[in-house]
């Protein structure tokens, strides 16, 4: 046993800690029985087979010490009135988490059925991972939670996160010695040189040493204590060190470590807050070394058991046919000595319960827990303000993310006192042309300023870290805990956090089911730097696959946006902003671009979704389109506006529609997305047997993917990026993938019957130009002079 206490705290009491530790067998009792019992819940009658599980599922080996730290933080808030939230990273102990709600209260009130009785507890134990029931990890059904810990690696930074802008909070973070493995988690520790002591909360992270993972041991745990607190001491931490397995030595230790931490948190707050330090604080923690599977089997069939991985999961995994194991299972679960912590009707003594806090201030009731209770609107200004002047479509330029970046600087402006926005950004928000908000906000960083460092600041709410993964993590904790966000990011790194996305989506899907959680805000990104303008580096910058990737994900939760100009992308922002329950991407360039639509068409254009830009194409009215020129994206909109004009010139007789889509899932069936469209609007938009070349942003197929189902699909042609990237110039990149004004062009005359011998000069015309782009670029280092000089030329009528 060691722990360094600088200060003191009063050591526990005898009767403290008799009841601590009834509250913690108790805790333990009701885990195993969530693992193991489907009936005789009290153990009033001998073990039977019966009254076991058929599948024994769950994880045992981190339940234990997640209970002794949950029962400690109850004391620890009753005894301080704490405002606390937990997060869970061993999410995969949720029958310990489930135990202590039970416990608690929260979880009959948010579930009557499971009452704080018998009943209940037979209720609570066969519901777990039992089909119909509940998940065997904290899941968003799990009150007080915010993370759900299956996938490890998230658990700091989701701390950090929710900690931010809630100066009176104190955010937990239990970190399994496994899961600080990863590199999300491995990352996350950096979180102090941001975390402001005066206008955020703090983070106590608990680094849980219980020395394994599912079948090794932890690297953490076999560092030697010095090299080990050397580590988190580089991350701005003080540690804490409690180590044991002798559980009333190990109740005061934890017991005295957490109320130093806490006191510690109280000094660093007070020095900052009331004090005007500015110095970087270096943050309490606690690192708890306990054994896994902790009071469970020591052995089972001659190998040991508690204290090794194999506590893992399930420790007496054939309980219904060996009778060993059902009597080793027995006797497990009395030794917890039940009749002690539950009256004859299953209701926990008072013991028991003496050191959980009240209402809200219980860990499964916290309303930082179920954000949406604590969300407020976010207010936008009217976008009149950051519109260009759009006379006629393409008479000028605009960088879109630039626009858009004075409407955030004024989000952030309107949000100064209420503090509940941030922008968050591997290190580009001034590379993505978004800088303006830097008049608003700097960026946090308590780390060591130089006179060489911009718009650095203490209090700053714009979050820069070159970790996808943790800018992911804190914007999740964010908007979690009831705030608004926006990621900015590359197109192409945005990839790193396929995973974490995944499951923000799935935490959505589930929620949206819960009616006790209430709505947060979307999760906002805005993607630029993208694949047609890497002009700086080429092929590694370049894929735009995230769509792809997101869109296989539950439709009702994801929204995909391809504004096509600046005053689309900024009522596209505008929309997703007011959103709540989605991940919502939005793909739009940072280069000079030109303006297509006034606010007041882009506004109407974005409301559909996809329409048809009767300015830009050759249809008369009187009879169908030969063809239909499609494009979703800035660069191939910008293509097949230029290939409308040259069809227009080349080919006056043609019949051209031009639609632009700025919501991708607007092609999908209306059965498979809410945005998609019933067969007759997509046939009357697309028709039904015309060619339609669409010039699409991403990787083709998935507009095939999400089209194969329309009448008109095999008469569908998409370019879009082939994989084929390097640094050249703009127009090169569409050339080397087809999707180049020049080739749209020819795929009209390869397609519109009729037009292949008819127009077969007008398609020479178009690969001499192809061939004389090739060698221009080779020599002259820029494209084409028809190219860069390119303008629309008005015809017909305008836009409204
Ligand atoms: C990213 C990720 N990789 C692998 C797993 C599979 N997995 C589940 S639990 C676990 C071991 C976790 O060990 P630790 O964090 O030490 O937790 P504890 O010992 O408290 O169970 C692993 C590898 C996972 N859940 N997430
Ligand atoms: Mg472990």
């Amino acid at each position: 046993m060691s722990s360094d206490m600088r200060q003191t705290p009063a050591p526990l009491t005898d009767d403290e800690l008799r009841s601590l530790d009834a509250h913690w067998r108790a805790a333990n009792y009701l885990s195993v029985g969530q693992i193991y019992l489907m009936d005789n819940p009290l153990l009033t009658e001998p073990l039977r087979p019966e009254h076991v599980k058929p599948r024994l599922l769950g994880h045992w080996g981190t339940s234990p010490g997640l209970n002794m730290i949950h029962t400690h933080l109850d004391r620890l808030i009753k005894n301080r009135d704490l405002n606390t939230l937990c997060v869970w990273g061993p999410g995969h102990g949720g029958p310990a988490v489930l135990a202590n709600s039970w416990l608690e209260g929260s979880y009959s009130e948010t579930y009557p059925d499971v009452t704080r009785d018998a009943a209940g507890m037979a209720r609570l134990f066969r519901q777990f991972s039992f089909p119909g029931g509940v998940p065997s990890h904290v899941a968003p059904e799990t009150p007080g939670s915010i993370h759900e810990g299956g996938e490890l690696g998230y658990a700091l930074s989701h701390a950090y996160g929710a900690a931010l802008d809630n100066p009176d909070l104190l955010v937990v973070c239990v970190i399994g010695d496994g899961e600080a493995e990863t590199g999300p988690l491995a990352a996350a520790w950096h979180s102090t040189a941001f975390l402001d002591p005066v206008g955020d909360g703090a983070v106590l992270p608990i680094l849980h040493l219980n020395g394994y993972k599912i079948a090794n041991p932890s690297v953490l745990a076999r560092l030697p204590e010095d090299d080990l607190d050397a580590l988190l001491r580089g991350y701005g931490h003080d540690p804490l060190h409690v180590t044991g397995d002798e559980p009333a030595a190990v109740h005061r230790a934890l017991a005295a470590a957490l109320d130093t931490a806490v006191d510690r948190i109280d000094t660093v707050r007070r020095a900052a807050r009331e004090g005007g330090v500015t110095d970087r604080p270096r943050w309490p923690m606690i690192v708890l070394r306990t054994p896994k599977g902790w009071t469970g089997p020591a052995e089972v069939d001659g190998v040991p058991v508690e204290g090794t991985w194999r506590s893992h999961q399930v420790p007496l995994a054939a309980v219904r046919d060996d009778p060993a194991h059902l009597r080793q299972l027995e006797a497990w679960l009395r030794s917890y000595r039940p009749e002690e912590l539950f009256d004859e009707h299953g209701v926990p003594r008072a013991d028991v319960l003496a050191c959980i806090p009240a209402g809200r201030r219980r860990l499964g009731a916290t309303p930082y827990a179920n954000g949406g209770l604590l969300l407020r609107e976010l207010p936008l200004p009217p976008l009149e303000k950051y519109a260009v002047e759009v006379d006629r479509p393409g008479a000028t330029l605009h960088e879109p993310t630039r626009v858009v970046g004075a409407l955030l600087r004024d989000v952030m402006a309107a949000t100064a006192d209420r503090r509940d926005f941030r922008l968050v950004g591997p290190d580009e928000t001034a590379s993505n042309r978004l800088d303006a908000v830097y008049a608003a906000s700097g960026k946090a960083w308590q780390a060591r300023l130089l006179p060489v460092d911009e718009h650095l600041e203490r209090h700053g709410r714009v979050m820069e870290i070159l970790s996808e993964h943790t800018c992911q993590g804190w914007l999740e904790g964010y908007l979690l805990t009831g705030r608004h966000g926006l990621f900015s990011c590359y197109e192409a790194f945005v990839h790193i956090v396929d995973s974490m996305v995944n499951q923000h989506i799935k935490w959505l899907r589930t929620t949206r089911r819960l009616t006790w959680r209430a709505p947060i805000a979307s999760l906002n990104y805005l993607l630029t730097s993208h694949v047609w303008r890497q002009d700086h580096n080429g092929f590694s910058h370049q894929d735009p696959g995230f769509v792809d990737h997101v869109l296989n994900k539950s439709p009702e939760a994801v929204r995909v946006y391809f504004p096509p100009d600046a005053n689309t992308l900024l009522a596209v922002t505008d929309h997703v902003l007011r959103s709540r329950d989605y991940v919502n991407v939005i793909v739009a360039g940072k280069q000079p671009c030109f303006d297509w639509l006034s606010l007041e068409d882009a506004t109407v254009h974005c409301a559909r979704g996809a329409s048809v830009w009767e300015w830009a194409g050759t249809e008369n009215g009187s009879r169908e389109p030969d063809v239909v020129l499609a494009c979703a994206g800035d660069v191939p909109t910008l293509e097949v506006l230029a290939a409308a004009q040259l069809l227009r010139r080349h080919l006056p007789d043609l019949s051209v529609r031009v639609v632009n889509v700025v919501d991708i899932a607007r092609l999908m069936p209306s059965g498979e997305h809410p945005h998609g469209m019933s067969d007759f609007e997509y046939d009357g938009l697309f028709t039904a047997d015309k060619p339609v070349i669409f010039a699409y942003h991403g990787y083709p197929w998935l507009i095939h993917r999400l089209a194969y189902r329309r009448t008109g699909h095999r008469h569908m042609h998409v370019r879009g990026y082939k994989e084929i990237g390097t640094t050249t110039t703009p127009f090169d990149m569409v050339v080397a993938n087809d999707l180049d004004r020049y080739r749209l062009v020819m795929d009209v005359i390869d397609r519109v019957p009729g037009l292949a011998v008819r127009a077969s000069v007008v398609r020479q015309r178009m690969e001499d130009v192809r061939l004389r782009h090739h060698s221009w670029i080779r020599e002259h280092g820029t494209d084409l002079p028809e190219v860069v000089d390119w303008s629309w030329e008005p015809t017909g009528p305008s836009p409204r």
